[in-house]
């Protein structure tokens, strides 16, 4: 499947709520434009835009309506697309991240738990492998043994090397021998992937922090990318989850995942916007292949096709 189509496809719960509201809007019987605007604004709170996100797009739109009257349907269209076209190019794009001198790069993979970490890292190892690159997985999520396993069969399956510790290991120094690993046997790539959650006595922010540290002595500049993973399904909540994360640790990019499971991927939009970080990938689906690059212009023109 083309990138495209299978972005679309992986939208195809948030299209039916945006994509088609919007054909809908397009023929209803909205009276005035104060009563369009009202309708449009609607429809993007309900494809979990937010309500602040959502009035920036309304007010935009409003603005062209003031100086162009006779503004067509396609015109409205345009500009909410250019609208979200902005808010989401304001950051870098996914290939933009900036490669160490030395490598390997070193890639931290942090979120709360469910969100879909393990099968983001797998789903990542698997598109540098295809680049030709040599991946090492470290398994630093040591709170449970099926963690470790379930990295195990990524790694297995993506033909990537895997760095594991029995289960209850202190995640900083599997991290550490990940990295210093990775070094020594030339990979291009380490990613870390890390529990979602500790035992109550253990925070995570100061047990991710300690990830952060160490693996900065085991490689210069490392970790060179720390990625927030988000589950679209949270919506509103995906921002303030990510809000806290940023705080602690200093999020470098944003994957969004399990778009394809919600009506929610409006959501990428306050995101990206009110955090300011890149969002670098998007998650549609569970397969190897379900992971793409984002790229705004694509993410929005899939997001507001109605077919
Ligand atoms: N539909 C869909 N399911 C996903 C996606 N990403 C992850 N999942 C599923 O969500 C569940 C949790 O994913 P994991 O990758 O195990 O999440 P995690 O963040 O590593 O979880 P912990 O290790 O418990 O912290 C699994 O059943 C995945 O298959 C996605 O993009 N789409
Ligand atoms: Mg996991």
């Amino acid at each position: 499947m083309k990138a495209f189509t299978r972005l679309k496809a992986g939208l195809a719960k948030t299209r039916n709520v945006l994509g088609q509201g919007l054909q809908l809007l397009r023929s209803s019987s909205a009276e005035n434009r104060q009563e369009l605007l009202d309708e449009l604004e609607e429809l993007l709170i309900q494809a979990d835009v937010g309500i602040q996100t959502a009035g920036i797009i309304r007010d935009d739109v409003s603005a062209y309506f003031a100086v162009h009257p006779g503004a067509t349907w396609d015109d409205v269209l345009g500009i909410v697309r250019a609208s979200m076209v902005r808010m989401l190019s304001a950051v870098p794009p996914a290939e933009a991240a900036i490669l160490p001198p030395i490598p390997p790069e070193v890639v931290l993979v942090i979120g709360v738990n469910g969100g879909g970490k393990t099968t983001t890292i797998g789903k990542l190892a698997y598109r540098h492998v295809q680049a030709g690159r040599r991946v090492l997985l470290g398994a630093a999520d040591t709170f449970r043994a099926a963690a470790v396993e379930q990295l195990a069969i990524w790694a297995d399956r993506v033909g990537a090397d895997l760095l594991a510790q029995k289960s209850g290991a202190d995640p900083a120094s599997v991290a550490f021998d990940a990295v210093a690993a990775g070094r020594s046997r030339g990979n291009d790539v380490v990613i870390l992937d890390t529990a979602g959650r500790l035992h109550t006595k253990v925070n995570l922010m100061q047990e991710l922090l300690k990830i952060q540290r160490v693996v900065g002595k085991a490689h210069e500049g490392a970790p060179h990318e720390v990625l927030l993973v988000v589950d679209a399904t949270m919506g509103q909540n995906a921002i303030a989850q990510a809000r806290q994360f940023h705080q602690s640790l200093g999020i470098t990019g944003i994957v969004v995942s399990k778009l394809d499971g919600t009506a929610k991927g409006g959501v990428v939009l306050p995101l990206a916007r009110e955090l300011g970080l890149p969002v670098r990938w998007l998650g549609v689906g569970e397969g190897l292949d379900d992971l793409e690059p984002f790229e705004a212009g694509a993410f929005v023109d899939a997001l507001l096709s109605a077919d």
